[in-house]
C-alpha cells in the first residue's frame, strides 16, 4: 500500500503541481479547471479518464459546462500519496495542452 505524504516529502511533492489547494478537513487537494468550452474540457476528462483507469486510481471530479472541479486523495491509504501527486501533474499538462489548441 502507498503511504501517506508528510513533512518534506510532502511539500516537495505539493510543490510540483500548479494551482492545487490542499482541502479543509480532508487529506486531499483540490482544483479548478477552466476550459474555453464544454468540448475542450469534457477532451480533457477523457484524457484524464483513460490515465486514471490505467493507473487504476480514479479523481473525484464535478463538471459543468466549461469547468472541471477535481479532488485527488488515495482512497485505499486514506490521504494524500505519490499517486495523487503524479495524477494531478498529468491533469496539469493534459490542461496545459488543451488550452494552448484553442
Ligand atoms: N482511486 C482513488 N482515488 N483512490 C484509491 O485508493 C483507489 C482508486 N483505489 N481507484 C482503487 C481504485 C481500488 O479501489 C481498486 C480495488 O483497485
Amino acid at each position: 500500500m502507498m503511504e501517506k505524504l508528510s513533512g518534506e516529502t510532502r511539500r516537495s511533492a505539493l510543490a510540483e503541481l500548479a494551482g492545487w489547494s490542499e482541502v479543509d478537513g480532508r487529506d486531499a487537494i483540490c482544483k479548478t479547471f477552466r476550459f474555453a468550452t464544454f468540448n475542450e474540457a469534457f477532451t480533457f476528462m477523457t484524457c484524464a479518464a483513460l490515465m486514471a483507469e490505467k493507473m487504476d486510481h480514479h479523481p473525484e471530479w464535478f463538471n459543468v459546462y466549461n469547468r472541471v472541479e477535481v479532488t485527488l486523495a488515495t482512497h485505499d491509504a486514506g490521504g494524500l500519496t505519490h499517486r495523487d501527486i503524479r495524477l494531478g501533474r498529468f491533469m496539469d499538462q493534459a490542461a496545459a495542452i488543451r488550452m494552448a489548441s484553442e
